[in-house]
């Protein structure tokens, strides 16, 4: 057995962490993965090389892992090691790969510590990442994005986020902040030879400044979506045939449908994917005059809160009972899609540019999903570089705003040292984006979200 107490490495290290990076429960294989001071000796304390010895950098190594303490074996497992700086961390990094399941990578994981690691935090690895320059924070944050991602078009986008899209875009406007803040501290030298059309060109640096700042808050809200997914709430009157088309989109009979109106109480919810966009649909009690049931009611207070939260809602007006035409009733007024159903049951044809869907013939069901994505902003095969997070659209607007201060200042005719602030406040917003200026608040706020072993 061998003397196992992990310690040594170059200084800049952090202490040794350990996390299994896989999900627990039933798998082939699993990752436990160690990274900080004494990698190299942890892992020599648990795993013995059937062939050379481990720890060869970026060489992946069969044997045998054994318990440091017990010397008990665990499991025939594949080993590598990563020296710092090229490693994920930036740190000497382990990734032990063993076998899956509840146990063994349980048992792994304890081996590790026995060697002198302690379990790592949420995100620590990404954080030690971030810390050591490997990663801007828009980067690690498209970690956990991708991560999390449901469907294709939440990962596609997490991964152009990884590769660095937003950092792309933030850059040059941190490039161009910098260099109109070093212009107006320069010009409190030479205020005289500042005349209307200095002034005016600086002003029209800062006001582009401004409106790009103000596109990419605009991204982030418009195609909001692409990180969060679209909710579609169905509504209308009784009967008009919502359960029919909920259960038509998704493709089974998961609402209940019947000639009753009325049918529908609770509200119903399903994910499905169109052009790779999660998608939230939600079926609702149908709204309209009361039979004075109790449950009725409750189920169409319940409808009313979900329109609310809905981002489209789609109202469906039967070709056969289209009830009255206005909205009034109906919150959100905007995001209301009509919608004509039962479209195989029309007798004459409907106003021009109107949606007819039939749940029963499948017919405008492609055009329902089109205007629907239309309505949030997404047109066919949009697939965004990038979308801002809330996070890093609270970071803009503050950015924006400053700028915008700046402005007034200069209109005011203010000394321009208070421009100068007020764009040295943007950077400062500018750079909490990329992680170049950061809080401690702000790396809690953004690892609080990953996962153990991230
Ligand atoms: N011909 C035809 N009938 C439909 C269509 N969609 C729904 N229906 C019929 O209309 C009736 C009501 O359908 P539902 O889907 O239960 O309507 P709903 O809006 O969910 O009704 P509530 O839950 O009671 O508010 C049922 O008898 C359906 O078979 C359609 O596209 N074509
Ligand atoms: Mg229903």
């Amino acid at each position: 057995m061998n003397d196992c107490i992990a310690g040594g490495g170059p200084e800049r290290q952090a202490d040794l962490i350990a996390a299994i990076s896989t999900a627990t429960g039933p798998g082939a294989v699993c990752v436990v993965r160690l990274s900080g001071q004494g990698v190299r000796e942890a892992l020599g304390c648990v795993f013995e090389a059937a062939r050379g010895p481990v720890g060869r950098p970026r060489e992946m190594v069969y044997g045998k892992l054994v318990h440091p303490k017990t010397g008990e074996m665990i499991d025939r497992a594949m080993a590598v090691f990563f020296p710092a700086p090229r490693s994920f961390t930036g740190e000497d990094t382990a990734e032990i790969f063993g076998h899956g399941g509840s146990t063994i990578p349980r048992l792994i994981l304890e081996a590790v510590m026995a060697a002198g690691a302690r379990l790592a935090n949420p995100g620590e690895f990404t954080q030690r990442a971030f810390l050591n320059d490997r990663l801007s924070l828009d980067q690690a944050e498209a970690v956990a994005d991708l991560v999390a991602a449901q469907g294709e078009a939440e990962a596609a986008l997490a991964a152009r986020h990884l590769e660095g899209a937003l950092s792309a875009k933030i850059k040059p406007l941190v490039d161009r902040a910098v260099a109109l803040q070093a212009e107006l501290v320069a010009i409190l030298d030479f205020e005289e030879e500042w005349d209307e059309g200095a002034r005016a060109k600086t002003m029209g640096a800062l006001e582009g400044l401004h409106s790009e700042i103000q596109t990419l808050v605009g991204i982030g809200k418009n195609l909001r979506v692409f990180r969060d997914g679209l909710r579609l709430v169905l509504t209308g009157l009784p009967n008009a045939g919502k359960s029919s088309l909920f259960n038509a989109l998704l493709g089974r009979d998961r609402a209940l449908v019947s000639p009753r109106p009325g049918t529908t109480r609770d509200y119903l919810e399903a994910t499905v994917s169109w052009d790779g966009l999660r998608v939230e649909l939600v079926d609702t009690a149908g709204l309209g005059a009361r039979s004075g049931d109790e449950l009725e009611g409750l189920g169409q207070e319940m409808a009313l809160r979900e329109l609310g939260e809905a981002d489209v809602i789609v109202r469906l007006r039967s070709v056969t009972d289209p009830g009255p035409e206005g909205t009034g009733a109906f919150p959100g007024a905007d995001k209301i899609l009509t919608v004509w159903s039962k479209a195989d049951l029309r007798a004459g044809p409907l106003p021009d540019g109107s949606i007819a869907v039939s749940a029963l013939t499948g017919e405008g069901l492609g055009e329902l999903k089109l205007a629907a994505l239309e309505k949030v902003g997404v047109a066919p095969g949009l697939a965004p570089e990038i979308v801002p997070n809330l996070r890093q659209r609270m970071a803009l607007e503050e950015a924006g705003d400053s700028i915008g201060q700046a402005l007034r200042a200069l209109t005011d005719l203010m000394p321009p040292d208070i421009a100068a602030l007020e764009v040295a406040a943007a950077l400062g917003s500018l750079n909490r984006i990329t992680g170049r200026a950061y809080t401690d608040d702000v790396l809690a706020q953004v690892f609080a979200n990953f996962c153990v072993g991230k």
